[in-house]
């Protein structure tokens, strides 16, 4: 008998419980445990939120401070096999703080936490991207493709993304925006600021295609948060 076609997996089922911060009656700042931080944007779908005086200048020129000596051509994740490999499509460089790594480190951890109601232990390590003139990063999705061979290995560690949190650390002097071309929606890249997404199903259905526009001037700092559904040990 001829072979039959594997099944078509199941469209995935969203999740119910996600992080994110609680917006019930349209407040202007929300709480974070240590800081009031202001609510300057949300989007309903894609979930985005944009989040002014996240981290303080001095918090963001800490952070490119203990990431500068330690930073490597960026490696993303190579999905077709779960290891790593460089990728063209992102010309910024880039480190991973492991969690807790100093106490500026938890401190901006517990904060993130505590204003998206999601355990510091679902949270991967911070990562540290350096953006200089012409860098980029070319439109994608923060969860692991289902359809990718390496996902499995991947999943294995803290299950599926979920939700991602970008803070500005270091504005350039022109472009670097994060874009949504989706919807349309830009980001500027502004010192302190965080832009929140979130996806409850690995699928372009969440509209959450991101980029990192062009930096034209100047160079651009980032931190990012990406949150998992378990515990990332
Ligand atoms: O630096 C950015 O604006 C950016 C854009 C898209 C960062 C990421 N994705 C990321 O870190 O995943
Ligand atoms: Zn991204």
């Amino acid at each position: 008998a001829p072979a039959q076609p594997a099944a078509a997996a199941a469209p995935a089922e969203p999740r119910t419980k996600m992080p994110g911060p609680l917006l019930e009656g349209s407040p202007l700042y929300v709480d974070a445990g240590d800081r009031q931080v202001q609510v300057l944007l949300t989007m309903k779908h894609p979930r985005v939120v944009v989040f002014g005086d996240l981290l303080s200048d001095e918090e963001c020129e800490g952070l490119i401070a203990g990431a500068r000596e330690r930073l490597a051509r960026s490696l993303t994740v190579e999905t077709k096999t779960g290891g790593e490999a460089l990728n063209v499509d992102r010309t910024s460089d880039g480190m991973f703080f492991t969690r807790g790594e100093s106490p500026l480190v938890q401190r901006v951890e517990e904060r993130i936490a505590r204003l998206l109601h999601w355990p510091v232990e679902f949270g991967e390590g911070l990562q540290i991207l350096r953006y200089a003139p012409g860098a980029q990063y070319r439109p994608h999705y923060d969860y692991f493709d289902p359809a990718e061979p390496g996902t499995p290995t991947i999943l294995r560690r803290g299950g599926q993304r979920l939700a991602t949190l970008v803070i500005y650390l270091q504005e350039p002097g022109q472009g670097g925006g994060t874009t949504f071309p989706d919807v349309g929606l830009e980001v500027a890249p502004r010192r302190g600021t965080g832009v929140f997404f979130s996806y409850d199903r690995p699928d372009p259905s969440t509209r959450t295609l991101h980029g990192g526009a062009p930096v034209l001037a100047g160079e651009k700092w980032v931190a990012t948060k990406w949150l998992r559904e378990r515990e990332f040990a």
